[in-house]
């Protein structure tokens, strides 16, 4: 009888032997293989297996958080993402790993391995190109969003994943925790630099703040509008010369679409604060521009091109009123941008002061600096949540002032 043990560099070896697809992707003699261990997210242990053949990357859930084995946690997280994994293969080819094999009993997800990728993360810390992957993803998020959700697809079509991804609580309490409620009350996961004290009390006595998040978390729990990523921050996209891929759809859920949005910019603004130099920052504000401009002109054209594809907002049903059918779409979009740039603002915040920080910082070594770049963007989340911005161009000019 098999049961669940975690793997270690010696029996991963084992576990691909006993799978042929596998074994013939890497080459037959497994003694040739090389086993690497390169775990470095919070949750999940991660190997990379290269053969003579080819290469592959196993990914298994553990039974308690990675870095913090007195968090307990089940198993489940890998069969959502390898669900997640293979609906987006269909509705964003070429964007995510190739989907290889699931292992619902060791909870052991198996996929193409991203050879000379680095996450966008790096890449941006680096200096790299910020404009190209961010309308890459706008485009992917609009497609994930588009084929998962009422507008591209029938009812019939859509509900019963919106009942399968609703079971993926473990996640969505570990998002609707530490995104949506810890950074906004006095948590003991919270921490930050001590520069940043007067912010936070200010962030957490607000009650036009405390109204924003309440809506959030309303919005996060009760609008299954798509399929969503659920983490996507600029650790889960991975690029090389160009080419980009999402991984890591663990936290894949039904929610609002501006969510996904939301994260991904939230992490270009916290790149952006974190930048080296001002041409750097302006970089960085293109990017995001470009981020939203792309997503929204795939996510409008997808529903020129597949009109009768789904229930909602259907022209066959509303042929005659094509202004209004015009009119209701632009209100859906405007509906994702509000919940964007209020998602963004608390990512940004639990970023700064909540369990799970961010490596964007860490070249500044003084902490004063440091503070002053981070204040920069919690005020400006704070200022976010208070006030929406009722366009992109206001969103990067209050950040650019
Ligand atoms: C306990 S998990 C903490 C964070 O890591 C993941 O990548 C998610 O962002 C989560 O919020
Ligand atoms: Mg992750």
């Amino acid at each position: 009888v098999r049961h669940y043990e975690t793997l270690t560099v010696e029996s991963v070896r084992v576990f691909l032997e006993q799978h042929d697809t596998l074994v013939n992707r890497l080459g037959s003699r497994s003694e040739t293989w090389t086993v690497r261990e390169v775990s470095d997210g919070n949750l999940n242990l991660v190997f990379l297996v290269q053969g003579p053949e080819g290469s592959v990357c196993v990914k298994q859930s553990l039974p308690h958080v990675r870095v913090d084995p007195q968090w307990r946690m089940p198993l489940d997280r890998t069969a959502f993402e390898a669900e997640w994994l293979r609906r987006v293969e269909l509705t964003a080819p070429g964007c995510v790993p190739v989907f290889l094999l699931f292992d619902p009993v060791m909870f052991v997800l198996v996929m193409e391995c991203l050879e000379g990728f680095v996450t966008f993360r790096q890449a941006l810390g680096e200096g790299a190109d910020a404009v190209g992957p961010s309308r890459m993803i706008g485009g992917f998020v609009a497609r994930t969003a588009f084929f998962s959700s009422l507008p591209g697809r029938t009812l019939e079509e859509i509900m019963p994943n919106v009942s399968f991804f609703a079971n993926n609580t473990t996640l969505m309490r570990i998002t609707f925790d530490l995104v949506l409620s810890d950074p906004f009350y006095s948590h003991h996961r919270n921490h930050w630099l001590k520069e940043l004290d007067q912010e936070v009390a200010v962030l957490q006595s607000d009650e036009a703040i405390a109204r924003a998040m309440i809506r959030l978390q309303q919005r996060f729990l009760t609008c299954p509008q798509a399929l969503l990523h659920g983490d996507l921050h600029s650790g889960s996209v991975m690029v090389r010369n160009g080419d980009v891929r999402v991984i890591d759809g663990e936290f894949s859920l039904y929610g609002p679409i501006g969510f996904d949005c939301g994260l991904y910019l939230a992490n270009l603004v916290l790149a952006w604060a974190a930048a080296r130099s001002g041409g750097r920052r302006a970089h960085l504000a293109e990017a995001m521009d470009v981020f939203w401009s792309g997503f929204r002109k795939d996510f409008l054209s997808l529903w020129q091109t597949h009109a009768s594809g789904g229930d909602l907002f259907s022209e066959v049903t509303f042929s005659v009123y094509p202004s209004l059918l015009e009119a209701e779409r632009e209100r859906y979009i405007d509906g994702i941008f509000h919940d964007m740039t209020e998602f963004a603002a608390a990512e940004i915040v639990r970023r700064l002061i909540g369990y799970a920080q961010v490596a964007d910082f860490d070249w500044l070594t003084g902490t004063v600096e440091r503070a002053d770049r981070q204040r920069e963007a919690l005020v400006f989340a704070g200022h976010l949540l208070r006030e929406a911005p009722g366009s992109m161009a206001e969103f990067v000019g209050r950040l650019t002032g």
